[in-house]
């Protein structure tokens, strides 16, 4: 199991909250962790499920799957992170 957080533009509310779970629950090899306004998390099998899988179901449901890893860890010190987008 992978566990992998995707960041989701587009999510503004509870409903799309439940919109994106419902969109999740259909992919196979995939255990939704949580999903919050702005990123679904989600525990894959990697013989069953993919990324790809569960980022196509957020993707058809209307909601846009931002690229690439976002880590959301603020710096204190801040100023000398390294951009790698
Ligand atoms: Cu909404």
């Amino acid at each position: 199991m992978t566990t992998t957080t995707i960041n989701i533009n587009g999510m503004t509310c509870s409903h799309c909250v439940a919109a994106v779970q419902k969109a999740l629950a259909t992919v196979p090899g995939l255990t939704i962790d949580a999903v919050t306004i702005g990123s679904a998390t989600v525990s894959i099998d990697p013989a069953t499920g993919s990324l790809a899988a569960a980022e196509a179901a957020i993707d058809d449901a209307g909601y846009d799957v931002v690229k690439g890893r976002v880590l959301n860890i603020a710096s204190p010190g801040a100023g000398e992170s390294t951009s790698d987008a």
